[in-house]
């Protein structure tokens, strides 16, 4: 059955390659981002190819901007099968004790804050249906800190924790839980965290082929579309040679 997917973080890396793919599946998809130009020409590419899809601007972590827009969605729209919690950024790879106060705000305020905002406005109405799925891109960074991860790695437990208290809180509904563990993926990800540094950004890609943005949403696309009475509830995926948070062997 064709689903409603909202998706948050729509306009770069995995949260583009999923949008592209429940659009490509028959899906209609609410994309979600900061960036209205980027959007806007995301939403034409896919309806030029016959997708509906719907724009949202608004950053995930103005929780008024996000209630509003979420609770005005046209009638048509409102009622949201999936939810992507996608938006998130890692920033900085310092020790602890050296780490950019702001940098950690924005951490906790998007991969933290940001999903709970999103949880809360949008997991009522899939309770009340009963019906829905929450997909939560956590990421091995949550299983266990590496070197320079400290506070990323700590929002990254809180998704596992967020979505683990998720599944209790619905699991007398037909809701479902996913929190999707990503290892290396090959994204905008590390140009964010190096502040633009392009070059430190590309060494980390190096001597090992990393996952791409289609590998996490092939996991996405087949959670969503499981049987009613399959949750997957929770999915590692890493590249062959990384083998946890601190394990990369570079050839
Ligand atoms: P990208 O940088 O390519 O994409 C991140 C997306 O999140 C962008 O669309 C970005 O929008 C959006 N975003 C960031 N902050 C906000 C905000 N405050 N409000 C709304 N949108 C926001 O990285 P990835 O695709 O790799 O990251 C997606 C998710 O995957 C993140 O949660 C990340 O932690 C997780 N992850 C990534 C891994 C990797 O190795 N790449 C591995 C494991 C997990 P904008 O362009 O406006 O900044
Ligand atoms: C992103 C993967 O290992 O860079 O969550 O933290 S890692």
């Amino acid at each position: 059955m064709n689903k409603i997917v909202l998706i948050t973080g729509a306009t770069s890396g995995i949260g583009l390659v999923c949008t592209r793919r429940f659009a490509a599946n028959g899906d209609r998809v609410i994309i979600t981002g900061r960036n209205k130009e980027r959007l806007e020409e995301i939403r034409r590419e896919l309806v030029e190819k016959g997708a509906r899809v719907l724009a949202l601007v608004f950053d995930v972590r103005d929780r008024q901007q996000a209630k509003a827009l979420v609770e005005g969605l046209p009638a048509e729209w409102k009622e949201v099968d999936v939810l992507v919690n996608n938006a998130g950024l890692a920033l900085g790879l310092e020790a602890e004790y050296e780490g950019n106060p702001e940098d950690w705000d924005e951490m906790v305020d998007t991969n933290i804050k940001g999903l709970l905002t999103m949880t809360r406005l949008v997991v009522p109405g899939m309770v009340a249906r009963n019906r829905g799925h929450v997909i939560n891109v956590g990421s091995v960074a949550g299983d266990a800190a590496y070197a320079g991860g400290n506070v990323y790695c700590a929002t990254k437990a809180a998704v596992k924790a967020l979505s683990d208290g998720l599944r209790i809180d619905v699991a007398d509904t037909a809701v479902r839980v996913t929190n999707l563990k990503p290892g290396l993926v090959e994204t905008n990800f590390s140009n964010v965290r190096f502040h633009g540094d392009r070059e430190r950004a590309a060494k980390l890609y190096q001597g090992i082929k990393p996952l791409t943005g289609d590998d996490i949403a092939d996991v996405a696309v087949y959670a969503a579309n499981a049987p009613e009475h399959v949750q997957i509830a929770e999915v590692l995926i890493l590249a062959t040679h990384q083998a946890s948070g601190s394990v990369i062997v570079r050839k």
